[in-house]
């Protein structure tokens, strides 16, 4: 690959998306691009969340002429509920990937499609939560945390258990403001009773169980999800990979894996590797095959094998486009119906598994833990027998293909930078060293960056743009989902490449630890680990959350997840700097409870802030960090 040893550029991945648009405009393909034009201008009640449909007597919406719904709901109780729905939708989401885990978890056996390939964390985890470890077979163990993780989920009476790491001045906040998630099942449902017409119409209270529906998911459902996949399938470690669409290759059988639970793509990675998939895929003429992700799937089979990620959110189209793609294979979250109608143009088979996430089009293979094995051969096989129906003359794949190390779990971050600030045996296993790069400012700060991508952004670039100025001004990064592979796709993943960016304090530290100074993270579900990693920051140096030179940033969100993890980011003490407006400017009440110094802030000590212009979003987000150290005297 030519492009190998650089960093990659904005510009230069627009230039290979045109290129494979025009591949698409061959064979007649739609695309994103085309729809955004179509469907802008967006509705501007819509847009500032002011039409509401909860009940058949409307749509309302409101205006100078209606400045009240036919029930008498003012614009702000109308905003408010609209906020609150997105976020139980969100959480809802998140959560039921973690249950999905659980259950999987519950599948475990010996030999089984699934084992526990990391028993301490299950024994860490178990002592946590009182469950007697001693003298039990791992898989009883496995059962019986699996039965009490899915109790969580619907639980009648109690708080959720993992608010215990929490440091104690975070759960005095929570237990101050009454936000304590209980069962997460409940915090959704009790979210969509007060949404529903005739209940609440006050933004406070709105507000507050967006907040809680929230932590009832990153506290919960994702810190499940993230905590017992890493049980399930291995606590990522630092680890090499490649990204970017380049890494889809011309002789191979392609087989791009799509969506979020690693239960799927797991499998799909076991069986390529089968000799007798390989033997098969030699026999149709290809070299072998070639698996690569897309979306959090990809963060989740690359920070524990390696997988190269072919792309992020606004790529997924671009993979068909490339005409070398066999088989889309995908599970929830995120995926283009768009995907069924593209496929179609292209030999490409496109494979759903999952009865949550069913799209036209499709061809559907219902997965379950249960038939686990041998639903993957099935899918490995049908993309192998898909080789030979390829059409050469539409094989177009841009040269553009990335270094990036990933998989930078807690547990990894914590060894990793060990050894960077101050070596003594009593620090091992704390942050403590990260702390004395801050408090000596070599380092000014950190910014947990995350999420989507937007058209209503220019898509990457945010991402990218903005990573590059904190690292200039020697603010580490910590990434997740579809901004980790934003950065990866850039080169900023790459510990060579990537200190280029540094300012001299960060250069000094990623050399020293041999680290990029973009920390890939995870998937989504795991920004659940970026709540840890704030904790044990906040324990070790004995200040609240908030005083830490610590935000998180989401410049091109788009989904209810995202709006979630919002709340539960602000609501666990980080400012959380937005990108995109969450549809709540036609409020002035609401904007103020979640930007202002009277809202939010009065229960959680965080709030956001809102900044459609990137580069300001940059400035205010450096600000702030550089308040923090002002305000501690560092
Ligand atoms: S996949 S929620 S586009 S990060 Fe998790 Fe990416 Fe956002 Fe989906």
């Amino acid at each position: 690959m030519k492009d190998w040893d650089r960093l990659i550029t904005v510009e230069e991945m627009e230039a290979a998306t045109a290129s494979l648009l025009e591949n698409g405009s061959k064979v007649g393909a739609d695309s994103w691009q085309q729809r955004v034009k179509n469907q802008t201008p967006h509705c501007g009640f819509g847009e500032s969340g002011t039409c509401c449909r909860i009940c058949s007597m409307g749509p309302c919406r409101i205006t100078k002429k209606a400045p009240r719904g036919i029930c008498g709901c003012d614009v702000h109780g109308i905003v408010a509920r609209n906020f609150l729905k997105f976020t139980a939708g969100g959480s809802a989401t998140h959560s039921d990937h973690g249950r999905e885990i659980m259950h999987t978890l519950h599948e475990t056996r010996e030999g089984g499609n699934y084992t526990v390939k990391d028993p301490e964390k299950l024994i860490r985890i178990a002592k946590e939560w009182g469950v007697e470890t001693e003298g039990k077979d791992i898989y009883d163990l496995a059962h019986e945390m699996a039965e009490v993780g899915l109790m969580e989920y619907g639980k009648p009476f109690g708080t959720q258990k993992f608010l215990k790491r929490a440091p104690q001045h975070t759960q005095d906040l929570w237990a101050a403001a009454g936000l304590e998630p209980r069962a997460i099942d409940r915090e959704v449902s009790q979210s969509l009773h007060m949404t529903h017409m005739g209940c609440s119409s006050m933004p406070e209270a709105l507000i507050h169980q967006a907040l809680r529906a929230g932590l009832s998911d990153g506290w919960g459902g994702s810190m499940m999800g993230t905590e017992f996949s890493d049980v399930l399938f291995g606590t990522p470690k630092p680890l090499d990979t490649t990204a970017n669409i380049g890494v889809m290759e011309q002789d191979m059988v392609n087989i791009i894996v799509h969506g979020h639970d690693p239960s799927l793509s797991e499998m799909i990675v076991y069986y390529a590797n089968d000799p007798e998939m390989i033997a098969l895929a030699k026999s149709v003429g290809a070299k072998g095959i070639n698996i690569a992700g897309v979306c959090c799937t990809a963060n989740e089979v690359a920070m524990r094998h390696g997988i190269p990620m072919a792309g992020n959110f606004l790529s997924q189209e671009n993979v068909v486009l490339t005409g070398a793609c066999e088989a889309i294979v995908v599970d929830v979250q995120c995926i283009f119906p768009a995907l069924g109608p593209l496929s179609k143009c292209f030999h490409t088979k496109f494979i759903t598994t999952s009865p949550i996430a069913r799209i036209p089009d499709s061809e559907f293979i219902q997965f379950s833990a249960e038939t686990a094995g041998e639903n993957a051969k099935a899918i490995v096989r049908a993309a192998v027998e898909n080789f030979k129906n390829r059409r050469p003359e539409l094989v177009n794949i841009p040269q553009q293909k990335t270094k990036a190390r990933v998989g930078y779990s807690v547990e990894a971050i914590i060894k990793v930078l060990d050894g960077v600030a101050n070596t003594q045996v009593d620090t091992m296993g704390t942050t403590k060293p990260l702390l004395e790069c801050v408090t000596s400012g070599v380092l000014r700060g950190a910014v947990a960056m995350v999420g989507c991508n937007n058209p209503k952004v220019r898509p990457d670039y945010a991402h990218i743009e903005l990573m590059k100025k904190l690292l200039e001004n020697d603010i580490i990064l910590i990434v997740s989902g579809c901004s980790a592979q934003a950065a990866a796709k850039a080169g900023l993943m790459d510990p060579e490449m990537a200190k280029e960016y540094c300012g001299a304090g960060l250069k000094r530290v990623c050399e020293l630890a041999g680290i990029p100074p973009v920390l890939h993270m995870g998937s989504c579900v795991d920004i659940s680990r970026m709540l840890i990693l704030a904790s044990e920051l906040s324990k070790d140096s004995g200040l609240p959350i908030s005083a830490l030179p610590v935000v998180g940033c989401a410049p091109e969100w788009m989904s209810e997840k995202a709006v979630s993890i919002g709340n539960y980011v602000v609501a666990t003490g980080l400012d959380t700097f937005l990108g995109v407006d969450p549809y709540v400017k036609g409020s002035s009440e609401v904007c103020d409870w979640l930007t202002g110094e009277n809202g939010v802030k009065k229960w959680v000590e965080a709030s956001y802030v809102v900044e459609t212009d990137i580069e300001k979003l940059g400035d205010l987000m450096i600000e702030r960090i550089e308040a923090k150290r002002a305000a501690l005297g560092i």
